[in-house]
């Protein structure tokens, strides 16, 4: 077996398998969020998952200065419809940013592959079109226990990368905004 260590990624016979830990990072170098507001789309399929991403994500955001209050939670059925959603919250609210939190696992079937392009593309795309963030906090797994291990498991908690992630972007925007 050949392993080439990168620093944070082992590249094993072209598989690449994430080893950071996702809920660590350096506090002193996250930019300050004072005043900052967010949107948070969640989906409700896979929920012991995406509560646990959710939970993260909204710690987080409140550890870094951000109010309760400024923190906007809506739920959807699926991975699928996050896109729609964000894209509504963006409309609807004065945000600084959307977070965007969901867990796709493989089953027997394609249709994995679909929901992971079509909300990929999606996010992608509203990232495009309007002037805020929207963060791909979504897990693609293959299994269950793999989300698990990522979702405040052994590898730490996507959700709280989600919310260092929008901090730094909106910080990014209104610093190139100045
Ligand atoms: C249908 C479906 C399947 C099979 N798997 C998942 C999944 O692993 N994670 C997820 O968030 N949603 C899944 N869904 C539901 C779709 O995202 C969507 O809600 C439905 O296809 C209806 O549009």
């Amino acid at each position: 077996m050949r392993i080439r260590n990168t620093g944070c990624v082992f590249y094993i016979q072209g598989y690449t398998m994430a080893t950071r830990d996702l809920s660590s990072y350096d506090a002193a170098k996250v930019p300050d969020a004072t005043g900052l507001r967010f949107g948070i789309v969640v989906a409700d399929w896979n929920t012991e998952v995406t509560g646990a991403l959710l939970g993260g994500c909204i710690e987080t955001l409140k550890k870094h200065k951000i109010n309760e209050e400024d923190i906007v939670v809506k739920h959807v059925p699926g991975t699928f419809e996050l896109t729609l959603a964000a894209q509504w919250l963006a409309e609807y609210d004065d945000l600084d940013g959307v977070i965007c939190l969901g867990c796709v696992i493989q089953g027997e079937t394609p249709h994995f592959t679909y929901i992971c392009q079509g909300v990929t593309q999606g996010i992608t795309q509203l990232n495009l079109e309007y002037n805020i963030p929207f963060i791909f906090g979504v897990l693609t797994t293959l299994d269950l226990q793999q989300a698990l291990d990522r979702a405040g498991g052994k590898h730490g908690n996507k959700g709280d990368e989600a919310a260092i992630t929008a901090i730094r972007m909106a910080a990014l925007q209104s610093e190139m905004e100045d």
